[in-house]
């Protein structure tokens, strides 16, 4: 077999593996660049008296970078770990290399069929391509076989664990890095799968086979899709956060089994609350709607909270180790802050928690909801996961991967021991102003608050225009630490020093 030692954490690393997780987070890192960027254009849309994008443009590069930032950025990346915390972790190998490469070849091309479509303006139907608006039949087409992709990554996270078990690669449980990956699998199987039954009928819609889609069956349909594939990120953001804590500390979780606990609940719990997008619609009862949210919701939310607490804890256990006893907090201030893999990871770990977790918790309940729904609050809400948690979280991953899996040290390494802070900040100012302007009713995905040519005229509270203006001006940030980021990984991937 084809395997190499690495120097620097004595894994067995697998060549298959490698390849593939060098090119499943470089095509991540190249469409994080291209999300990032229509993010700019967004911000700077939005952002009162800049207003930049006329109206089409708008709609699109919206829809370009929902999709791009938010799904390719993050499954491609979530692939590249499928292959680390399986093969690699396990000191094993990938199985079925050939299926490995055709599900990134299919993700490659479903990506590139809604990149052009979306580019050609045949598809300016915004992320949730909500029926009754149609696109081009080439972006749902897109879709599903970027769908079905993802389905066979997915699936061979499980071919590599069957294989490193028959190779007695681990005794009793799987490290918790390879757990929360488990976890996102078997949420990644079922959530695409969603994906690809939604999207087949629609796709037969848009090229006139089908007549009729029910809106309402869709938003439900695809809602299978939307809510539970962030928890496909949740759970490889904790993963990650586990295996970061790992490698540069050393840090052991302080109790496992109850960490693992946690994830199941997410498996057990998170596509039932997905319900959260269809409060404000006239099709369940409110008996549904309150039972789902007040009780359901918190049982996913619970395990948010049970690694909030285990991670840091474990951190904190790790340094003590070293001897940082002094005192409450001299482990906080010896921590390495200015390793970009740990600060990354525990910005993620504050900005999901405090930004993107109280807000999900309020923005989810069945009452707070309905004066939420829709408005730019809600755009604030899940930069806040997403961005602030997953996308700092992964891009504390790729600081951590380039020495173990591309064998390079990182170019700019003062730069990128910033990169972290400046980014967070950045997305940090950008979300707060969203959801300052959302709770004065500002709409999202809105290209005119103003209301020109309406018969009756309408204004939002002038504070409305400042907190987008604090929006634009941290999405300014964001975009120069996200740029910061993009130069830093790229250039190191192709320029930094070798690694024996
Ligand atoms: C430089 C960083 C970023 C900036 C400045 C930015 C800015 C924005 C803005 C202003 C909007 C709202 C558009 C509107 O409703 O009018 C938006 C929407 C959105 N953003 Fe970002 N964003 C950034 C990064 C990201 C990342 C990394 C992700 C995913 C991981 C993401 C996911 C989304 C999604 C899913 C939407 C909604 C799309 C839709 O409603 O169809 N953003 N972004
Ligand atoms: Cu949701």
């Amino acid at each position: 077999m084809d395997y190499r030692i690495c120097s620097l954490t004595g894994l067995k690393i697998n060549k298959p593996a490698e390849d593939l997780i060098k090119w499943n987070m470089v095509t991540a890192i190249l469409f994080l660049a291209i999300g990032g960027f229509m993010g700019l254009l967004m911000a700077l849309t939005r952002w009162p008296s800049v207003h930049y994008l006329d109206t089409s443009h708008y709609y699109r590069f919206l829809t370009l970078h929902g999709f791009d930032a938010l799904l390719l950025w993050i499954l491609f990346f979530e692939v590249a770990l499928v292959h680390f915390t399986s093969a690699v972790l396990l000191n094993t190998r990938v199985v079925a290399p050939f299926s490995a490469w055709i599900a990134y070849a299919l993700m490659l091309v479903g990506a590139a069929f809604v990149n052009i479509v979306v580019f050609a303006g045949k598809a300016d139907v915004l992320f949730t391509s909500y029926v009754p608006l149609k696109a081009n039949g080439v972006y749902y087409l897109g879709i599903i076989i970027f769908a079905v992709g993802a389905i066979v990554a997915f699936a061979n996270f499980f071919a590599n664990i069957i294989q490193a078990r028959r190779d007695k690669a681990y005794q009793h449980s799987l490290p918790l890095g390879t757990f929360g990956l488990a976890a996102a699998s078997i949420i990644g199987i079922v959530t695409l799968a969603h994906g690809a039954v939604i999207m087949i009928p629609v796709f037969f819609w848009s090229i006139d086979l089908i007549k009729y889609i029910d809106p309402a069956t869709y938003r439900l349909v695809f809602w299978g899709l939307g809510h539970p594939s962030q928890q496909i990120n949740v759970c490889a953001m904790v993963a990650m956060w586990y295996m970061t804590a790992g490698f540069v500390l050393g840090a052991k979780p302080v109790n496992e089994k109850l960490s693992r606990t946690a994830f199941v609940l997410y498996i057990l719990f998170i596509n039932v609350a997905s319900e959260h997008h269809l409060l404000v619609d006239p099709v369940l009862s409110s008996w549904h709607k309150i039972i789902n949210t007040s009780y359901v919701m918190h049982l996913a939310v619970l395990a948010s909270m049970i690694h909030a607490f285990a991670i840091p804890a474990s951190i904190e256990v790790a340094l003590r180790n070293k001897g940082y006893t002094k005192g409450l907090f001299d482990w906080l201030k010896n921590a390495p802050w200015g390793n970009p893999a740990f600060s990354a990871t525990f910005l993620s770990i504050i900005g999901f928690g405090f930004l993107g977790g109280t807000t999900g918790v309020i923005f989810g309940t069945e009452q707070f909801n309905i004066i939420r729904h829709n408005t730019f609050a809600i755009t604030g809400h899940f930069h806040a996961t997403v961005v602030s948690g997953t996308t700092i979280a992964f891009m504390g991953g790729t600081y951590l991967l380039i020495p173990y899996i591309f064998r390079r040290n990182l170019v700019l390494p003062k730069l990128a021991a910033i990169q972290p802070y400046l980014y967070a900040i950045g997305v940090a100012v950008m979300l707060i102003g969203m959801m300052a302007a959302g709770t004065y009713g500002v709409p999202r995905r809105h290209w005119d608050i103003t209301f020109s040519n309406a018969i009756f005229s309408f204004s939002f509270d002038p504070s409305a225009d400042m907190f987008l203006s604090m929006m634009g001006v941290g999405g300014l940030f964001a975009a120069l630490g996200g740029a910061m980021f993009i130069i830093i990984s790229l250039g190191s991937i192709m320029f930094g020093r070798k690694i024996q």
